[in-house]
């Protein structure tokens, strides 16, 4: 209970949500040592986007007891709220929901990590050392972050004000404040890693809204604003490279290519970066005042070298139907995948839909034949405040645009899409399991015709 409170604490919730937060904690705590039983029909690992979105579905499917969720925190997140958070123009709050609450009610919460999962004997190990036993298993443990990967970097996101990520809970609520402490003539530096990530399109979204608040509050003029990505090109699909690329001349913000984040020195305030592929090995260090860290990502520590991971370390399954290409009783949806789309909720929410059917397959004994995932995903790029490139494309990196408007434009219209609706469509239909994506609406749009 204590490190409950802490968390409330840092978190900055309202009288009202705590009293909820613990209610919801006690009940599922209680729900917890209602059964002894270790053996289920389902059983998924992790609860965040996909690993909801998958739980509400097979509750529904199997019913009460007979699904298992295994997820260490109490708050599920909605990560990508956390652009706004950032920004200023949301709360962490508003992204955060106790997990118990987030969870279907009559699947069972069993608080714990996963250490490893054996599936020549359809077994989960939880660190804990509980045993679990499934019929089937879903992974959705999503990725890690390897701030460890660039020295220093974790010192001056503990100690350094001017120093913030938006993709960690712990330091997305610094982002904000360290974009009221900057000072005029200053230089602000936003990095991007080497792929993969999750929304790859982040790293910048958070740097148009800085330029943004400079304008907005006289602050532009004299300051520089630095994009340092790992990465030979803005944006991986070239619409909407064109539109970025057009974008970062008009506000004047310097784009340094084939710079990746090595270290941090917080006591100088410097930021060392190594130039990608130089030979000899060639590092530059620059000042900052504001320093946005993206770290590098990797599937979670217990998969790599796990039966069920490819080489990098994520769960190899199929691209069209996401089942295992060896396993038939184990599937991953969300980040953990290796499903090779550009990893966000927009991917989730089309693979919820893919794998449904995918799993329909596997319980008739056969093999999936129906709609097979075409990599569908979406990056909703924050231009500045109340302006939206809303990216959409497949895993060949073609545009797959749901509006019957070039999306390739900055819009108001997807400001309000991400702020507004998208929250709703995140809480009330995907973690419930009853978002597929925009895919009927792009098909209405087009009167049934094309992709
Ligand atoms: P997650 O939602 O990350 O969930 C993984 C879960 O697994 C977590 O709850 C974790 O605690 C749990 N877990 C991890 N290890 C273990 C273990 N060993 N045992 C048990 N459980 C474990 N997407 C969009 O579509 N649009 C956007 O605009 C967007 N913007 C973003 C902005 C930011 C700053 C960030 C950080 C993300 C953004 N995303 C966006 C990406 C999106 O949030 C993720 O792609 C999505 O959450 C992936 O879902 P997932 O279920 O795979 O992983
Ligand atoms: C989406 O489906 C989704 O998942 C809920 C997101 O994550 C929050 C998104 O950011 C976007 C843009 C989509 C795509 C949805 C539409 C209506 C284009």
């Amino acid at each position: 209970m204590a490190q409950l409170v802490k968390k409330i604490g840092e978190l900055g919730l309202h009288n009202r949500q705590v009293t909820h937060l613990i209610a919801t904690r006690a009940a599922a705590a209680s729900y917890s040592t209602q059964s002894e039983k270790s053996s289920y029909k389902c059983v998924i690992l992790g609860g965040g986007s996909g690993g909801c979105a998958m739980a509400a579905k097979m509750t529904r499917k199997f019913g009460k007891g007979n699904v298992a969720v295994v997820e260490p925190h109490d708050i599920h997140y909605y990560q990508a709220m956390f652009t706004l958070v950032g920004s200023g123009h949301k709360s962490l709050t508003q992204a955060a929901r106790p997990m118990g609450k987030s969870l279907p009610r009559d699947a069972k919460w069993i608080k714990d990590s996963v250490a490893s999962v054996e599936p020549d004997s359809n077994t989960v190990v939880t660190s804990s050392g509980l045993k679990l036993e499934y019929d089937m298993l879903i992974v959705a443990v999503g990725v890690q972050l390897n701030f460890d990967k660039i020295s220093g970097s974790l010192e001056a996101l503990e100690s350094d004000p001017r120093v913030c990520s938006n993709f960690s809970a712990n330091y997305v609520n610094k982002t904000h404040k360290a974009f009221q402490a900057f000072p005029k003539g200053g230089t602000a530096i936003f990095t991007m890693p080497p792929l993969p990530i999750k929304c790859p399109g982040a790293p910048q979204k958070i740097m148009y809204l800085f330029d943004d608040y400079l304008r907005k509050n006289g602050l532009r003029e004299g300051s520089r604003v630095l994009y340092n990505t790992n990465l030979p090109v803005i944006f991986g699909v070239k619409k909407y490279a064109d539109a970025l690329l057009e974008v970062v001349k008009q506000r004047d913000i310097t784009v340094n290519f084939q710079h990746n984040l090595i270290g941090v020195d917080h006591t100088k305030g410097e930021a060392t970066f190594a130039k990608v592929g130089a030979d000899p090995v060639e590092n530059v260090t620059m000042n900052y005042d504001l320093l946005h860290i993206s770290p590098s990502m990797s599937a979670p520590e217990f998969l790599k070298g796990s039966p069920i991971a490819n080489e990098a370390g994520f769960v190899d399954v199929s691209k069209e139907h996401l089942q295992h290409t060896k396993y038939d009783n184990i599937f991953a949806i969300g980040d953990c995948s290796s499903a090779p789309t550009s990893k966000t909720a927009a991917a989730v929410a089309a693979e919820s839909g893919i794998l449904s059917g995918t799993i329909e397959a596997f319980l008739k004994g056969q093999k999936p034949s129906g709609l097979q995932y075409d990599g569908y995903t979406s990056c909703p790029l924050t231009t500045k405040g109340g302006k939206i490139i809303l990216a959409e494309f497949d895993y060949n990196g073609q545009p797959l645009e749901t509006f019957p408007v070039n999306q390739g434009k900055e819009r108001l219209s997807m400001w309000y899409l991400k702020k507004d609706a998208m929250p709703i469509i995140y809480w009330q239909m995907l973690i419930k399991g009853r978002w597929h994506g925009p895919r009927v609406f792009r098909k209405l749009f087009r009167f049934g015709m094309g992709k």
